[in-house]
């Protein structure tokens, strides 16, 4: 079986530091979070930026900052950008970070209802200009589904040249709006992509170590992190990314999969070296 790719989503634009006070806001605080979670085991960090304050922003420049910084301790590690953003954030403010070249960067394949009164929205032209300028750039876009439906829209802009091959999808489980994070709608997302595809799961609060066991066994990827989740265990709040990281790595062990370096997440994701 394929080495296992572990992903950081380490700081995300929802969660906040009264959830855990380990929540990255600062430039120092990201580095020091995707730091504990590439030691740990993570080769890729999914990077969302916040000011000091923790208002989250896709400003181009605070990526630049936040990029540079993690890259200055961490050279090989992959950062992946977020180009979603924040509900209610324009499309060319989320595609700021692409202007940066990153190797990879998330593209969200579908709206859906993101709690309380709020819609994240991803129209089929957005989907579609997002893929465009991610194949102008040569970044490689981590299909971020939060429902079937998804997988079928980049399926279908995938035959109209909008998205390359081989993907590489992220199942996003769990989200109140989404698909849920049961074993049985995983196995329906997993058996819904391309031989030739690739995935990581994100399993939401609780899901997130079940789905994490099942995408062991089952040859796919893992991510975690305090934008899924930020507790070690029921009741107690982890310490850091790099615990939860731990934690996956520990369970990979258990179950005979060895953990990938950020060369080898390269050479299977088909990023370019
Ligand atoms: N913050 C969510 C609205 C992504 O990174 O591409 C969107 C999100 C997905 O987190
Ligand atoms: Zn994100």
């Amino acid at each position: 079986m394929e080495k296992l790719i572990i992903t950081a989503a380490i700081c995300g634009a929802e969660v906040t530091k009264e959830h855990n006070p380990n929540v990255p806001y600062t430039i120092e605080e990201c580095v020091r979070e995707a730091g504990l979670a590439y030691e740990a085991g993570a080769s890729i960090i999914h990077l969302h930026v916040r000011t000091d304050d923790g208002t989250p922003t896709q400003d181009k420049s605070r990526f630049k900052m936040v990029m540079d910084a993690i890259h200055a301790k961490y050279p090989d590690v992959i950062i992946q950008p977020s180009t979603g953003g924040a509900v209610g954030m324009t499309n060319d403010e989320r595609l700021q970070p692409t202007e940066l070249n990153p190797e990879m960067a998330t593209l969200d394949c579908g709206t859906l209802n993101f709690g309380g009164d709020e819609i994240f929205e991803n129209t089929e032209n957005t989907i579609k200009y997002f893929g465009e300028r991610m194949i102008e750039r040569g970044i490689k876009p981590e299909l971020e589904v939060f429902d079937k439906s998804m997988i079928d829209m980049a399926l279908r802009l995938h035959k109209k040249g909008f998205i390359k091959s081989p993907m590489h999808f992220d199942f996003v489980m769990g989200v109140n709006g989404g698909i849920s994070g049961k074993l049985r709608d995983f196995v329906f997302l997993r058996e819904s992509i391309p031989a030739d595809a690739t995935y990581t799961v994100a399993g939401i609060g609780r899901f997130e170590f079940p789905l994490a066991v099942a995408a062991i066994v089952d040859g796919g990827h893992v991510r975690v992190g305090f934008e899924d989740n930020t507790m070690i265990s029921r009741g107690v709040v982890a310490e850091s990314n790099g615990q939860l990281v731990e934690k996956v790595v520990r369970l990979a062990k258990e179950l005979g999969r060895e953990i990938a370096t950020p060369a080898e997440a390269r050479e299977i994701l088909g990023l370019k070296q």
